[in-house]
């Protein structure tokens, strides 16, 4: 069945008269319609490509694990260790690769090996839903996020043409996520390279690609070479002193240390002057407070969840420990 029935589809395209619809569809067509204006897809490729998805036809969504995948700090032991040792050995695996790509983007190996491990277990869970047919169902649902959907769906259809890709074939996330990098379309088409030069961005096979769009990504976003990223705190913070409810204007930190802030012993002080926020992570009943800095708030854009920046830490902590590196 073409969406809505292929011959209304297309008259609607072609701007013909058209019999009565419900609202819904009507909009449909109309957004349909100006992807073909706006962007100069063939309406009748356009319409055999999405035709058989029927409206509603949602793909089977399996049930939210207990722990979410992407968010390493809740993660058990267990996996973490796994995810670690894995981090571990890619980093030497691609050690010269990695190096090229921390000297090109400024962003040290084992933040771009932590995104990847977190992302798609080093992509080995890439997701399984057709991008396609994800983000066309959810594009001409009810739901509130239908314009964003509709957005993304554009995004993938241009990035396939950009890339070569028969836009059937792409599997990923149920919110179109793609590659070993996870990117939704819009992302990955902003902010995705071609580091190995072959011309392709290819984010579901190339180490060099993946890495390098990891990298590309935060840099673009403003990562600072040579800054801490987190440093845990002494105890609680002193009564007056509350937790950043923002991370885009953070004060100085001899700010927090006038205020009577405290890192935990041993703890190296960081740059007088340099913009820092304090963040709360509730953890199995324990509060763990930290002071974070720029490159936090950098992979925050990445996911906003802050105990998923946090988790991106721990597990660049990790791979980078004794033997990882050099
Ligand atoms: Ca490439």
């Amino acid at each position: 069945m073409r969406w809505g029935g292929g011959l209304v589809g297309l008259s609607l395209l072609f701007g013909l008269a058209v019999p009565v619809q419900a609202a819904g569809v009507v909009a449909r067509h109309a957004w349909l319609a100006q992807l073909v204006k706006q962007d100069r897809f063939d309406p009748v490729w356009l319409d055999d490509l999405l035709g058989e998805f029927e409206a509603g036809a949602r793909p089977r969504v399996p049930p939210k694990p207990a722990v979410p995948r992407t968010c390493f700090t809740t993660q058990p032991p267990v996996v973490k260790a796994q995810v670690e040792k894995e981090g571990r050995r890619l980093m030497s695996t691609h050690k010269d690769l990695l190096k090229r790509v921390e000297k090109h983007y400024g962003v040290p190996a084992p933040f771009v090996v932590a995104l990847w491990g977190i992302e798609s277990r080093y992509g080995t869970d890439m997701g399984n839903f057709p991008i396609l047919k994800s983000l066309f169902t959810q594009a001409v649902g009810r739901s509130s996020r239908v314009p964003f959907f509709r957005e993304q769906l554009r995004e993938f259809l241009l990035l396939s043409r950009e890339e070569g890709w028969d836009p059937r074939v792409p599997k990923g996330s149920y919110d179109g996520a793609i590659g070993q990098v996870q990117m939704l379309p819009g992302t990955l088409r902003r902010h995705a390279v071609d580091f190995d030069g072959d011309g392709r961005r290819a984010v579901y096979s190339s180490p060099a690609d993946v890495l390098g769009s990891i990298a590309a990504y935060l840099a673009d976003n403003g990562w600072r070479r040579g800054q801490p990223y987190s440093l845990p705190v002494a105890g609680k913070p002193p009564p007056g002193v509350a937790v950043s409810r923002t991370l885009s204007k953070m004060p100085p930190w001899k700010w927090w240390r006038k205020k009577g802030l405290r890192l935990a012993p041993g703890v190296a002080e960081p740059p007088a002057d340099l913009p820092t926020a304090l963040i709360k992570l509730e953890e199995r009943g324990r509060d763990r407070y930290h002071v974070v800095f720029n490159n936090f708030r950098v992979v925050t854009l990445w996911n906003r969840y802050r105990p998923f920046a946090m988790g991106v830490g721990e597990l660049a902590a990790r791979v980078a420990r004794k033997g990882s590196r050099e």
